[in-house]
């Protein structure tokens, strides 16, 4: 099979011509609520995008949220965005590369996750055109990719700790654990106690303050892996004085946004690991960029989650595929999640392990049924 080349390199070959995108907002309910330091979800709300080409169609998932609290970006406003700036600017275009995407939405300030949606979309399309697989296109190395799991907050550090070790049992070789101030120390503790081997990290999703620098250092000693997103988004000074206090690493997600975020944060000594999420860097180019600007500085970086449907996991999965992808990522079986995916379900294997697909674009097919079974809303660009 040819390979696609990496995001950037020139390749032969026409573009495919974007003749319509279809919006779906989908509703699934989790098999479990999911509590982090800014809110609870009970549900999964998601846009999926679908690109109808003159070759192919293509999906995508957009990863905002009901509200606008892990970011500045939400179902609605997102919803406003792709049905009324971006799907109207690529209607009717000819997509040479999916970098092409990028480059004519470039205009538009911020709304990544609207804009990976879209792109995720468009590449879906054509890679499918092209029979190639979105791992290649990543430049994936891996047919597997390690596996752990996001932990919401839950009423009881004994709850916290049946659900973990069910997870354990799984086979998951990390497990993240949600804190928020008044439920962080003594709850890493008591989990600490009971797996006192198990690679564990936390993230606190910005919910605290270098004031609370005491918090940390008793943190410090618990032997975790990372402690991801201790301080406001926008604060890397901060977490670069935290990092100097701190001999566990610091990991980001929220405060990056783009590769030029992540050469900065690693550069000021704000963070020694990034967790990269497509959405939030807006796209699977820019992915790549922030995976090669860690890897030139000797900063492992894992793949992140927003509590995706098979078609968000797929593409979280192929970047998991990258050479410098070195921690397990919060790629966690569809069964984490969902009691019926959208797709046929992610399967974490007794190993920890997951596949990476390998079929063309994202690699998964979505049941028409029981996307219908979840669409709440639908619009068509053009109708
Ligand atoms: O901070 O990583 C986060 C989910 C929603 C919003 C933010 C985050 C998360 C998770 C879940 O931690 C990761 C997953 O299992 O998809
Ligand atoms: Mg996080």
């Amino acid at each position: 099979m040819k390979v696609a080349g990496r995001p950037g390199e020139a390749s032969a070959g026409e573009g495919i011509v974007i003749r319509a995108i279809e919006l779906r907002e989908v509703s699934l309910p989790l098999v479990r609520p999911f509590r982090t330091s800014f809110g609870e979800e009970t549900v999964k709300g998601a846009i999926l995008v679908r690109v109808e080409s003159d070759a192919a169609e293509g999906w995508g998932e957009c990863v905002a949220s009901p509200l606008p609290r892990y970011s500045s970006e939400w179902i609605d406003g997102a919803w406003r965005m792709l049905e009324n700036v971006m799907a109207p600017a690529l209607a009717g275009a000819t997509i040479g590369r999916p970098e092409d995407v990028g480059e004519r939405l470039g205009w538009i300030r911020g709304h990544r996750m609207a804009k990976a949606a879209l792109e995720a979309a468009v590449t879906d399309a054509w890679l499918r055109s092209r029979g190639l697989c979105l791992r290649d296109f990543v430049g994936g190395v891996r047919d597997r990719v390690p596996c752990g799991v996001s932990v919401g907050i839950a009423s009881s550090p004994q709850a916290m700790l049946e659900e973990i070790t069910g997870y354990v049992d799984r086979g998951y070789r990390r497990v993240k654990l949600k804190i928020e101030p008044g439920r962080d120390v003594e709850v890493v503790r008591t989990i600490r106690r009971s797996l006192p081997t198990l690679p564990l990290s936390v993230d606190a999703n910005a919910a605290y303050s270098l004031a609370d620098a005491s918090i940390f250092e008793a943190l410090d000693e618990l032997g975790l892996v990372m402690i991801e997103q201790p301080l406001h988004h926008e604060d890397l000074m901060e977490h670069a004085k935290l990092a100097e206090r701190l001999q566990t690493p610091i990991c980001l997600d929220e405060s990056i946004r783009s590769a030029s975020d992540a050469a900065a944060a690693i550069d000021l000594g704000a963070c020694t690991v990034i967790n990269i999420k497509s959405g939030r860097v807006g796209g699977l180019v820019e992915s790549v960029r922030v995976h090669d600007a860690a890897r030139e500085r000797g900063v492992p970086v894992w793949i992140g989650g927003m509590l995706e449907t098979g078609v968000g996991r797929a593409v979280n999965v192929a970047l998991a595929s990258m050479p410098g992808v070195t921690l397990p990522g919060d790629t966690s079986g569809s069964d984490r999640y969902f009691s019926e995916d959208l797709t046929a379900p992610f399967v974490v294997e007794p190993d920890g392990t997951m596949a990476v697909p390998s079929a063309p674009g994202i690699g998964v097919e979505i049941e028409p049924e029981r996307l219908a079974a979840r669409t709440v809303r639908q619009v068509r660009v053009p109708p």
